[in-house]
């Protein structure tokens, strides 16, 4: 019996080159038709209330309420705002491919910026109003540091420094090739971002540089911009929260209970006035305690 390899081999070159183009467009076809299946699987969702907003995000983290400071921003932001919604867990991605994201009467949103604006446009929302445009203005550059600058410290203790990793293991609760997968994709982007290039030695001052700063920054105040929190809080919190509660394994486990207690105290403050349910938030079942 001939081969597939002596079949092709008998063939003359038109013939051969008809049988490439045809088994790639079968190839492409069969990939984007498998693509297109699994996307319409994915978009057989439950039928939820209309004027809810469903959060995707992924499972609820151990000692704060997602692993993700980006899912707890959105969170606290959704409760701040005081607008009804629906956590539904799980590892389905937005459109851009992070977590988190929403969907408002079937309209998906992806970044968690974006969805807070577009819930701001939609409900007419506006956490800002009590500020002065220059305090927006500083509200804003508090926000990019923690979620532009200080998460990616955060992102490199979790995924490039060589600390204890048993915390993460159990906390993303993903197989051992998965938590690879993340921390691999993790330090790309880090390194992408410019901040995974440092030394330890000094990424680490430059957190504590953003520490230091947003400690200044708050001191007696009781939120970000005075005594009524505003829409950066939420970002803020979300980012502190995972130094907070969530930074196990690190080396500076309880380092804003230790140098910047008034930031551990925001922390608090935050969690006491928008997560009178933290406990049943979190997977742990209880706050946790800071170690020495
Ligand atoms: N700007 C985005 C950032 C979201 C983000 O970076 N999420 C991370 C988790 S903390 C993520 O989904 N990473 C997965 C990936 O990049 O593949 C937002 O505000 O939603």
């Amino acid at each position: 019996m001939q081969s597939f390899v002596d079949v092709f081999n008998d063939l003359d070159t038109s013939q051969k080159v008809l049988y490439v183009v045809g088994g790639i467009v079968v190839s492409i076809v069969t990939v984007v038709g498998l693509r297109r299946l699994c996307r319409k699987k994915r978009k057989a969702k439950k039928d939820y209330p209309r004027d809810t907003v469903i959060h995707y995000q992924v499972g609820r983290g151990p000692y704060a309420p997602s692993m993700t400071p980006f899912a707890v921003k959105l969170e606290t932001y959704l409760r701040m705002a005081k607008i009804p919604y629906q956590n539904d867990h799980g590892f389905q991605p937005s459109s851009k491919g992070k977590f988190t994201w929403i969907e408002y009467n079937g309209q998906a949103v992806a970044d968690s910026t974006l969805c807070i604006e577009f819930l701001n446009k939609k409900l007419g929302v506006d956490l800002n109003k009590s500020l002065s445009p220059a305090d927006r203005g500083i509200a804003q550059a508090m926000q990019a540091m923690a979620e532009e600058h200080l998460y990616w410290f955060l992102a490199l203790f979790r995924c490039q420094y060589d600390n204890d990793k048993s915390f993460l293991l159990s906390a993303y609760k993903v197989g051992k090739f998965m938590f690879w997968m993340i921390r691999r994709n993790l330090k790309k982007q880090a390194w992408s971002q410019g901040l995974g290039r440092h030394t330890e030695e000094e990424a680490t001052d430059m957190f504590k540089k953003d520490l230091q700063s947003l400690s200044d920054f708050i001191g007696t105040k009781k939120f970000l911009m005075g005594d009524e929190p505003c829409e950066a809080d939420c970002a803020v919190f979300g980012q502190l929260s995972q130094f907070y509660w969530q930074f196990i394994g690190t080396g500076h486990d309880n380092i804003l209970k230790d140098k910047y207690p008034n930031l551990a105290a925001y922390c608090e403050r935050m969690k006491e006035t928008f997560w009178p349910d933290w406990d049943q938030c979190i997977t742990h079942g209880g706050t946790r305690k800071a170690t020495k």
